[in-house]
């Protein structure tokens, strides 16, 4: 358990670890290549690296040399911007970034492909389990991104909850085509690693590449969010191939997709995960979804969850404790709110039945979730109130059959201000899958009793002026 890579490359060095196309890499070459990258980190001498990277499989043996030398990875979504990157990394003190391209940031910068990686490390001590493996950012609610910190140990316990919720093994042969920067991703990689099995990665969701993998018909688990199961049924995913587990996480599903999927025989799994849970912590199977297909799921053994401050219909916010829960936000200006008795709260509003099935209902106060990424009101709202003549906005979650969801802005203005302009500031700062895709001006935001702005108005102004 100690020592995921060494052991596996001992037990079986010849299978098989990850493939792309048509190249692939045995246990045995995996370990070759992260003792010589460990040595490239050795040399380095920073505790803490940023990784650009992509799911590249030249990439992953790069991960591996950083873990055996105990370095944290901090994992860079690469649709941000250069000025969201260099915050996030300012923020958790980090210096130095490896990247496959060159960026616009102040940090150093370390070209992948001049990384030299010819000589070896000699001895390779064991993963200390409680130290952190990887950073990731997750968008804050009103204030800027947290830095999530997931230690081997919160990996090894996720994986063993999916194991017993979902079901993998040495045979499984999963297809990962979600970044390894999300934990969606990243877990995958973590899961081959404990389970020896071997991993498929590929760089980009296309649709019919993704399609003809599946029908090559190698592959038996695949991890999707709703809309790219979406797009692969309307591109022909109508029946199993011999795909066993599909694994669906990061934004609610709709009945009509759970309906369709069920119907065309797909084995799916919904569940339910956070960054700070280093992937899915409920999971629930086809059968369990036929039988209620509103549910997350059911609770692995080392799991437990608690709903508080229920109301009268037993909906509260779902909190939970757990070995693959992280220890607490590195950049928490109020660490104490995170937890409540030694349960992380999730801010989501859930229940839980007496058979054991979890409900979500209402995720984190004002989440929008487009294609399955995580967006925040606030992050966009701060950026265009730095316009001159924006007096107050308000971004909203508008429905959309591409996305899921997509944002909204609904602002006042003193003087007339162009699209264009918005879209030139949102540009210089935020990632494009951030910006919204509609403007409305309008003369007076609605407000609540109190005077305060009404998000929830603004929404039902949205939905009508849609109509
Ligand atoms: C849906 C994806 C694949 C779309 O990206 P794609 O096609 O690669 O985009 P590009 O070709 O780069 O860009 C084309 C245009 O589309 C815009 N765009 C891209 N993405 C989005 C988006 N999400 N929303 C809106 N617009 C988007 C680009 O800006 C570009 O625009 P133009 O043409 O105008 O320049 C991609 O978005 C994707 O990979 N999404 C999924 C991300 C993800 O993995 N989310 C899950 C995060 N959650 C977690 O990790 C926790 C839960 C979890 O662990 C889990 C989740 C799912 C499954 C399993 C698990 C698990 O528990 O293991
Ligand atoms: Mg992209
Ligand atoms: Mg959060
Ligand atoms: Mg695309």
């Amino acid at each position: 358990m100690l020592h995921w890579i060494e052991n596996r490359a001992n037990e079986m060095p010849n299978k098989i670890a990850i493939k792309q196309s048509d190249y692939f890499m045995t246990y045995e070459t995996l370990l070759q290549k992260a003792k010589n990258y460990a040595y490239f980190f050795e040399q380095l001498n920073h505790k803490r690296v940023a990784f650009y990277i992509q799911n590249d499989i030249e990439h992953i043996p790069l991960i591996l040399g950083a873990w055996l030398q105990h370095i944290e990875i901090v994992m860079i979504n690469t649709k941000l911007s250069a000025k969201e990157i260099e915050e996030q990394l300012s923020r958790i003190n980090v210096t130095c970034v490896l990247s496959y391209k060159t960026l616009n940031i102040k940090q150093e910068i370390v070209m992948i492909n001049e990384i030299k990686h010819d000589i070896e490390i000699e001895n390779i001590a064991p993963f200390d389990m409680n130290r952190i493996a990887s950073i990731m950012f997750t968008s804050g609610t009103t204030g800027p991104a947290k830095a999530v910190p997931q230690t081997f140990l919160n990996h090894y316990y996720s994986a063993l909850g999916c194991k017993e919720s979902l079901g993998f093994d040495e045979s499984t042969i999963w297809l990962s085509v979600l970044p390894i920067y999300h934990i969606s991703g990243l877990s995958v990689l973590i899961r081959c690693l404990i389970a020896g099995f071997t991993l498929v990665l590929e760089p980009k969701f296309e649709v019919e590449k993704v399609m003809n993998i599946i029908k090559q018909g190698d592959v038996t688990h695949i991890s999707l969010v709703p809309q790219t199961l979406q797009w692969l049924m309307n591109s022909g995913l109508n029946q199993p191939f011999n795909l066993q587990k599909i694994l669906l996480g990061g934004a609610k599903l709709s009945d009509a997709l759970i309906l369709e999927a069920l119907n065309k025989n797909l084995p799916i799994y919904n569940s339910f995960g956070m960054t700070e849970t280093c992937s899915q912590f409920v999971t629930a199977s086809p059968k369990m979804l036929m039988e209620e297909p509103r549910t997350v799921g059911k609770l692995p053994s080392n799991v437990k969850l608690q709903v508080i401050n229920q109301d009268e219909n037993g909906h509260g916010e779902l909190t939970l404790s757990g070995g693959n829960v992280m220890n607490g936000y590195l950049t928490s200006s109020h660490p104490q709110d995170d937890f409540v008795d030694g349960f992380f709260k999730t801010g989501d509003i859930g229940s839980i039945d007496d058979n054991g099935f979890v409900f979500i209902y209402d995720r984190r106060k004002d989440l929008i979730i487009s294609g399955g990424e995580n967006i925040y009101p606030f992050e966009i709202e701060q950026i265009i109130l730095r316009h001159k003549d924006i007096i107050n906005c308000v971004a909203v979650p508008s429905d959309d059959l591409n996305w899921g969801q997509v944002p909204v802005l609904v602002y006042e203005a003193r003087n007339e201000v162009s699209t264009n302009e918005l879209v030139q500031l949102l540009t210089d700062n935020l990632a494009k899958y951030k910006h919204p895709k509609q403007f409305y001006r309008i003369n007076q935001l609605p407000r609540t009793s109190t005077g305060k702005l009404s998000r929830y108005k603004v929404k039902e102004w949205v939905m009508n002026e849609k109509e």
